[in-house]
């Protein structure tokens, strides 16, 4: 039996974006997932979500047709219906509201389930035709790239492909060896060839159980940490002055900072002897080249774009252009809006913050709720209010999902969606810069279909005549991507090619001076300090939570089970 090789690309939200091959055996049947060696940084193996992702396609839990609800939302009963009556009941309902409430009370919902710029970004374009609310995107990573962008302009730092050749890598609020396994293995490679590894964690993690030391500050007082650390280094004499005065601004006003720190302060906020904080400061100042790689986790939690701000002024200090990693993606020159649509649109798009969406789904304040790509009845904060609001009577739901997840559980109508198996997409890294296509391996199963063929129908049902909505997807990524690539047009991505994207130089500070910016300028025009603040931390005895990334899980872990057979909703483990 012969086996053929098809390329993919794992397309789900992670800082590894591995470069998959599926195997496919003579009746055209995908076997098996295996890494792909091509790609230096993610070497040729997978995690175990990766490996799963042929079970995960054929899995029960596929939604494979259409079904709309019958009964009320208090209704557990779905019924199976073609695609065209699934569309004409969409479309229907969707006149309905536009008619009586107007566009801004129609919610588009998604996010990076897969983040493929045609499930992603191209998808969008009709709801920027139409002027639909958007959320803003900043679940996830956003505190971090605005904290970075104070003092550094943009917040691109580190190739992941350097990792190799680094001296010292600290992972600071970072589980990588879970969380970004390929990213770890290359820190740990270094690591082999005699380099050393730091983890900044209050909890003993996967990544500092490999880590030659552990700092174990208390959770959110990694500001006071930091200025423990340039404490150190600025009156031990261990700063680089000629890169301080050459490409730096603020400095003076940091001295005047560090210096309002005084030992026990570190070690009130922190926990930790001081000791602790020279042990640590004396790896920045004996070990170069080193980077800090700043974790999208922490910075969600306590103070965590204070955190950020305080970590990145580490390594200027030493004498480092850009010796962070934080995550890449906002640098790359591939224009989203245009991909989304939103700079092609006279609609003004009105964007509602994901953080306060339960509030303001649960206050009925939208009517129509499209959601793909996401799972927001268990990922977004308030996940109560999200699914009261998602419940509600007069909320028409759609979901348009690959499985029957707890937010697809509470639609009005559920749309199967094709998995990354089952279609062509571009999957850009947000870490390294290698991009290649991700092929289609098997067609679709049931009657699923993927994201751009189900908003071209529902253009046509509406008769949306903007030609912008039937841009060939290959044209419009040839456009949006012109200038992004070193190596080629993207028109070589269609035939299998891999193109590295262009990044902007080390030394480069998009900051008002032009410098790297210790004191930021920009800062008290978004009600920030100039220089990061140390916020107080809860009482003594408070608990704090802390989660991490799981390693074969993506957030939800499945707590209802659907029989398609039966048509009906099972909930052993009490899903909403
Ligand atoms: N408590 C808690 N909540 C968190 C976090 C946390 O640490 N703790 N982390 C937050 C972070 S950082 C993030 S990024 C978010 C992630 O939140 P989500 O984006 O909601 O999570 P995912 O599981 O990545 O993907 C969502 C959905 O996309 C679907 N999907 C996958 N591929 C496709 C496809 O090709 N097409 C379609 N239509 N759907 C597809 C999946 O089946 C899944 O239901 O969660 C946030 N929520
Ligand atoms: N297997 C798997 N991998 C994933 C994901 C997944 O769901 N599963 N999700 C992906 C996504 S969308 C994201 S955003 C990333 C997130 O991945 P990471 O950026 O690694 O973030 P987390 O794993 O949430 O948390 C990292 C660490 O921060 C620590 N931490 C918490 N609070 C503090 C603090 O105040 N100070 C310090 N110093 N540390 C603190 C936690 O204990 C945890 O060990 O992972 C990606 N990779
Ligand atoms: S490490 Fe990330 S990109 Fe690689 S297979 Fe696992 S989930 Fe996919
Ligand atoms: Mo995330």
């Amino acid at each position: 039996m012969g086996l053929r090789y098809v390329e993919t690309v794992c397309p789900r939200d992670c800082y590894d974006t591995c470069f998959m091959k599926v195997s496919v055996d003579d009746e055209g049947k995908p076997t098996t997932t295996v890494g792909d060696e091509a790609n230096p940084v993610t070497q040729g193996f997978l995690c175990a979500r990766g490996i799963a992702d042929i079970r995960r396609t054929f899995s029960r839990q596929r939604i494979l047709y259409p079904h709309m609800r019958v009964g009320g939302k208090a209704s557990r009963t779905v019924r199976r219906i073609p695609w065209s009556n699934a569309l004409d009941y969409l479309t229907r309902r969707l006149r309905d509201v536009l008619d009586r409430s107007g566009p801004e009370s129609v919610l588009h919902v998604d996010y990076d389930g897969n983040m493929g710029l045609f499930t992603m970004n191209l998808s969008q374009r009709l709801f920027s035709a139409l002027g639909f609310t958007k959320t803003d995107g900043a679940i996830c990573s956003s505190a971090g790239h605005e904290a970075l962008a104070l003092h550094y302009g943009q917040s691109y730092g580190v190739d992941p492909e350097e990792l190799p050749n680094m001296r010292l890598t600290v992972y600071w609020g970072f589980n990588a060896a879970v969380s970004a396994p390929h990213l770890h293995a290359l820190s740990l490679k270094a690591r082999g060839n005699g380099g050393s590894i730091v983890a900044v964690d209050p909890r003993i993690s996967e990544t500092s159980t490999s880590a030659n030391l552990h700092v174990q500050p208390k959770p959110g007082s990694d500001v006071a940490l930091a200025y423990g650390v340039m404490k150190h280094l600025i009156e031990q004499d261990l700063v680089d002055y000629n890169f301080i005065q050459r490409y730096t601004h603020g400095y003076d006003e940091l001295v005047k900072e560090v210096s309002t720190w005084n030992t026990s302060a570190v070690e009130h906020y922190t926990g930790l002897d001081w000791e602790i904080v020279v042990k640590f400061a004396e790896y920045y100042a004996q070990i170069k080249p080193s980077v800090t790689m700043i974790g999208i986790g922490m910075q969600k939690s306590l103070n965590g774009a204070e955190s950020v701000r305080a970590i990145s002024l580490i390594p200027p200090l030493v004498g480092l252009h850009r010796a962070f990693f934080y995550t890449n993606g906002r640098a790359w020159n591939i224009d989203t809006s245009y991909l989304t649509g939103e700079a092609l649109t006279e609609k003004k798009i009105k964007a509602v913050s994901q953080v306060a969406l339960g509030k303001l789904l649960e206050r009925g304040e939208f009517k129509f709720v499209y959601i793909y790509n996401m799972n927001p009845a268990v990922t977004l904060p308030n996940a109560n209010a999200v699914v009261n609001g998602l419940k509600r009577d007069d909320v028409f739901v759609v979901v348009h999902d690959t499985h029957m997840t707890e937010t697809a559980m509470l639609a009005d109508l559920i749309l199967p969606a094709t998995t990354f198996l089952e279609k062509e997409d571009i999957i850009v890294p947000y870490s390294y810069r290698y991009v290649r296509r991700s092929s289609k391996v098997i067609e679709p199963l049931g009657d699923s279909k993927d994201e751009l063929w189900v908003v071209a129908r529902l253009a046509d049902r509406l008769n949306l005549k903007q030609s912008w909505l039937r841009e060939d997807p290959w044209g419009a990524i040839e456009k949006a991507a012109e200038n992004a690539f070193d190596d080629g047009s993207p028109s070589a991505l269609r035939e299998g090619k891999t193109l590295k994207l262009k990044i902007r130089p080390s030394d480069e500070y998009q900051t008002p001076s032009g410098r790297l910016e210790f004191h930021a300028t920009k800062a008290e025009s978004v009600n920030m300090t100039p220089l990061p603040k140390q916020h107080p931390l809860p009482e003594d005895g408070t608990f704090v939570f802390l989660n991490s990334a799981i390693s074969k899980y993506t957030y939800a872990i499945p707590r209802c089970i659907w029989s398609a057979a039966l048509d009906r909703i099972y909930e052993p483990f009490g899903c909403s």
